[in-house]
């Protein structure tokens, strides 16, 4: 539900005063440590984050997408692992749940998931299926009143720390592609998952990935989320959402890089006057200022969209493309206006420009992105 707009200003306020006080001075720490601190969670926990965009009746605050996309811009301007730590719990890792989710299973883990008592994560992505989703391998056969998986999922955020797992199965080995694909909820200590070595990665120290893998692993049929075969559209569905999350993370740390640049160019000098002041470096920061504000208007539109009752298949894939290529352009202008600085790890910009380039790959790249909308576009 969309807040009136006192609340909202409020709400706005306090959070702009966390991520700056609180949550930017740790930024070098939560690099060196590769770890959000445990009371900056504990903080994050009680102001309601993790519950943000919930439904209020399991827990939630029952934020809707124009409020959860501002808070994901707030957010994006802290280095990313703060906004992740509690983004796959209102986000990827339970709205599977909260859209398709029996009464039962939204009674059992929402309430946990919203309080963050326990970290919700995304299984779909395997060895063998990246942005052809609907080819994965991992099966999901029916024994009884349970099913037994077997595969292997890979880059998962946050498995070495997820409490549950929505995991996108084939129930249906003769059926290829997607129409095969199941959903299922597993638990963490389900007989049979384990969970590998967090991957090294280029940047966003501070969250981690790593594989899941299902050794005959059983779980309860009443796990299993809507009808057989219909996963693989939970997991669109989800993904519509979820992409909207990165374009808010990207307005909001393209606002943070060039706020980092204004300030810096009008400090720095060169030829005895600010470097502000020469026009090849107002182009470059005009350029990064239009395309922010323009990402941030897209973003914001598919948000009251999604608020008003319609689809957003095309209009999240819009904003997910444009505002993480966006914010890549800024980053790469803020490394050039910096200079010297901009490459090194003292400054903020650095880290920055590694981060944000998980944004054009996650949870769709700008490639499918443009499949995704081509598709829209052309559809009878
Ligand atoms: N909402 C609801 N249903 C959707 C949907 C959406 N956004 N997108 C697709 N579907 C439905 C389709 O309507 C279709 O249903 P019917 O067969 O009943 O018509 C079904 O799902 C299969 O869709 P489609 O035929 O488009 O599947 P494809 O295998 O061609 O794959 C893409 C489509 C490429 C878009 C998909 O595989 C994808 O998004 N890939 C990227 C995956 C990704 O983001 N990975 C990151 C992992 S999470 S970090």
């Amino acid at each position: 539900m969309p807040l009136d707009q006192d609340t909202r200003t409020q709400l706005i306020n306090t959070l702009e005063r966390f991520v700056r006080e609180r949550l930017i001075p740790l930024e070098a720490q939560v690099e060196e440590e590769d770890a959000v601190p445990e009371d900056v969670q504990d903080e994050m926990k009680a102001m309601g984050l993790y519950g943000l965009s919930l439904p209020e009746e399991y827990g939630g605050l029952g934020l809707g997408m124009v409020d959860d996309a501002l808070v994901n811009v707030i957010f994006g301007r802290a280095t990313p692992p703060f906004s992740t730590a509690f983004g796959t719990n209102i986000g990827i890792g339970a709205q599977g749940i909260a859209m398709d989710g029996t009464e039962e299973q939204k009674r059992k883990y929402l309430p946990p998931i919203a309080s963050g008592e326990i970290i919700a994560s995304f299984a779909l992505t395997e060895p063998g299926s990246g942005s052809d989703a609907g080819s994965l391998k991992t099966s999901a056969r029916r024994d009884g009143d349970d099913y037994i998986l077997n595969g292997t999922k890979r880059f998962i955020t946050h498995a070495p720390h997820a409490g549950i797992f929505t995991v996108m199965a084939r129930t249906d080995p003769d059926t290829p592609g997607a129409a095969g694909v199941s959903a299922f909820i597993v638990e963490r200590d389900s007989s049979g998952l384990s969970v590998g070595r967090p991957d090294v990665k280029m940047g966003q120290r501070g969250t981690h990935t790593a594989d899941v893998i299902f050794e005959d692993c059983r779980v309860p049929a009443a796990n299993r989320i809507g009808e057989e075969g219909q996963g693989f559209k939970t997991a669109m569905k989800v993904l519509d959402r979820g992409r909207l999350r990165i374009a808010g993370m990207s307005v909001g740390a393209a606002e943070r890089l060039i706020e980092e640049s204004v300030n810096y160019a009008k400090e720095r000098e060169q030829f005895g006057r600010p470097i502000a002041d020469f026009q090849l470096i107002q182009a470059m920061l005009a350029d990064s200022q239009a395309e922010a504000y323009a990402a941030r208007c897209m973003l914001m539109d598919a948000a009251q969209r999604r608020d008003d009752g319609e689809v957003i298949t095309l209009e999240a894939a819009c904003a997910k493309m444009y505002c993480s290529e966006m914010v890549g352009r800024v980053a790469d202008r803020a490394v050039q206006i910096f200079g010297g600085a901009g490459y090194i790890a003292e400054y903020p910009i650095e880290r920055f420009y590694r981060g944000v380039r998980l944004f054009r790959i996650y949870e769709g790249t700008t490639q499918i992105q443009q499949v995704i909308i081509a598709r829209e576009m052309l559809k009878d």
